[in-house]
């Protein structure tokens, strides 16, 4: 985690990248002790476009309420972009500095600068990194005289099994993604039952069902015994998830009761 001191200290202020299908899941507390002062810290809770207006807005006052600002964008629909940038200008309390993007693998840490970065596309330049490090930080240009440092690392997933694969650890690099995969599974149907019907264009009646008929479609069998792979299945959906085409959505503790009907 060398790297992620480093790019918190060259940083004026510090966008922590979410997944906003699962906030918790995805935010570090470690990262955000490392960045001393709250008011430098930017929570973006990414891949809105997958979650109801009603349920980013709940864990928008949740995380404010614990005295962190946040907003929520989707990189991938070119929404809430122009908050964002009015955010970092608010923060930065002038129009220049440096701003840190961190967070976990596939939280769409580049996406997120992808889309600051708009017309200044070509404009990069490059500092220092601290003793030991022998690549340097690339900055990005975002604005006249505002630069974003790409992170060259990530937040490593840690956790169990299931927490490291919502913390975008590589689906093929998963002990047993099948185990993976129905937890996973089961989490998005206990808030959007249809969801992964809709996504898959199947009907089924358990997590493993769901995975046989993945693989079915695909024509994906074990060469042994021409069964289902359903190995391959969960890589497959555990990939999907990470690449934002899976929707579904998590209600912050204690907004529980607050579920508005239109959800
Ligand atoms: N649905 C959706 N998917 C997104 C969004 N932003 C990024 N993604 C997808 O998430 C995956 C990881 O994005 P990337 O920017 O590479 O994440 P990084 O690893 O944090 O840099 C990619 O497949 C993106 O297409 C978003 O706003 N909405
Ligand atoms: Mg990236």
């Amino acid at each position: 985690m060398g790297w992620v001191k480093s790019v918190i200290s060259k940083s004026d202020l510090v966008l922590e990248v979410l997944d906003s299908r699962e906030p918790m899941l995805t935010r570090s507390r470690k990262i955000e002790n490392m960045v001393k002062f709250r008011k430098d810290l930017l929570l973006v809770l990414n891949k809105a476009d997958l979650v109801p207006m009603e349920v980013l807005k709940m864990w928008k006052r949740y995380f404010e309420n614990q005295g962190l600002k946040t907003v929520f964008v989707s990189s991938r629909e070119h929404q809430g972009t122009k908050i964002l940038r009015d955010s970092i200008k608010e923060l930065l309390r002038k129009n220049e500095g440096v701003v840190g993007v961190i967070g976990y693998p596939k939280t769409g840490k580049s996406s997120v600068i992808n889309v600051l970065k708009g017309h200044h596309a070509a404009s990069t330049s490059s500092i220092p990194m601290t003793t030991g490090f022998t690549k340097s930080l690339q900055l990005i240009k975002i604005d006249s005289r505002i630069y974003a440092i790409d992170s060259p690392g990530v937040i490593p997933p840690d956790g169990d099994s299931f927490e490291k694969a919502l913390r975008g650890s590589r689906p093929e690099d998963l002990e047993d993604p099948v185990k993976v995969a129905i937890m996973l599974i089961e989490r998005i149907m206990k808030f959007d039952p249809d969801t992964l019907s809709l996504t898959y264009k199947v009907q089924f009646s358990t997590p493993m069902d769901l995975l046989e008929k993945i693989a079915l479609k695909r024509g994906w069998v074990y060469k042994s015994d021409r069964e289902p792979n359903v190995d391959q299945a969960s890589v497959q959906l555990i990939r999907d998830y990470h690449e934002g085409k899976i929707a579904y959505y998590n209600i912050p503790p204690g907004f529980e009761n607050d579920k508005t009907r239109d959800i």
